[in-house]
């Protein structure tokens, strides 16, 4: 679906190419209607958390993203809700991991439109989904206290579930779904958004790099005992684990202080 006329123009030994890669698909995305155009808007802060964890999935992430598979794996009725993002960056990666986790799938937009639902579905059927629920009348069940087009979920989905994967999420639904009872689990690259603090799991890493970590140990932890895996998940503390990502960027902001920030140029 990426056209090459977006991309040709990145010279192939640009410095920062992969993050100009992945700007192109958000843009394509938009362009073929189903990213919103405050999607490219929450990319671009992303982005800025994104430079203060170096750009890689710090340990504090890897450790939540392993709790969330656990808890994924254990789940009786686990959710992944998909938006217009998730849907540009990662559609092959979200549907592999809803299969390694028998997770179901569910569009959910903050900025809904029919049109976007539909070629979300599209989008997430040519990457391999069987099944995609929460578009039009399927949505039919709603949030109590949530006021966002974001309340209205699938009574066979979100509604049920007992675990929501809810990458790029907002906080008041977040706050929702936990008053429900839920395990949330978030991706946001942003360790203070009312998101991340309200979530039971927050992740702190970029959407394209904790999808495939999960994959990656959804496939590993698959053979681990309900036991071994309950007990991953009850060890967990997410204020723990938000402070260490907030301790991750005071340390690293420290030593680029000590150490000097500026790149080093070829001398003439
Ligand atoms: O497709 P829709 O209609 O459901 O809309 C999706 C967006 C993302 C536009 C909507 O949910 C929204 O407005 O989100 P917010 O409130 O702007 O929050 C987005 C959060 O995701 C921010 O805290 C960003 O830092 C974070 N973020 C942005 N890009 C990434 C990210 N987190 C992880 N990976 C990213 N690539």
């Amino acid at each position: 679906m990426v056209r090459d006329s977006h991309t040709s123009w990145i010279p192939p030994n640009h410095p920062r190419k992969e993050s100009l890669l992945i700007r192109e698909r958000l843009v394509d995305g938009f362009e073929e209607g189903y990213v919103a155009a405050q999607g490219l808007i929450a990319h671009g802060r992303g982005e800025c958390f994104d430079y203060l964890i170096g750009e890689s999935s710090i340990s504090s992430a890897l450790t939540a993203e392993r709790v969330a598979v656990a808890a994924l794996l254990t789940a009786k009725h686990p959710v992944i809700s998909v938006n217009g993002n998730t849907a540009a960056l990662v559609p092959k990666q979200i549907v592999e991991l809803a299969r390694l986790v028998n997770a179901k799938l569910e569009v959910n937009l903050f900025y809904r439109t029919r049109e976007r639902e539909e070629l979300i579905v599209r989008v997430l059927k040519e990457s391999g989904a069987e099944e995609v629920l929460g578009v039009g009348d399927d949505a039919s069940c709603v949030i109590p206290e949530l006021f966002s087009e974001r309340r209205r979920v699938s009574c066979r989905g979100i509604y049920t579930a007992d675990v929501v994967l809810v990458p790029l999420e907002d906080g008041d639904r977040t706050e929702a779904l936990r008053r429900m009872g839920k395990t949330v689990i978030a991706i946001d690259l942003n360790p203070l958004s009312r998101t991340s603090r309200a979530a039971s799991i927050t992740i702190v890493d970029n959407v394209v790099r904790a999808i495939p970590n999960m994959v990656r140990f959804a496939d590993e932890m698959r053979t681990m005992s309900r036991d071994e895996l309950i007990s991953i998940v009850k060890g967990f503390n997410n204020e723990e684990n938000l402070r260490a990502a907030l301790m991750f960027i005071r340390d690293r902001l420290t030593e680029l202080i000590n150490k000097g920030i500026t790149l080093e140029f070829h001398k003439v």
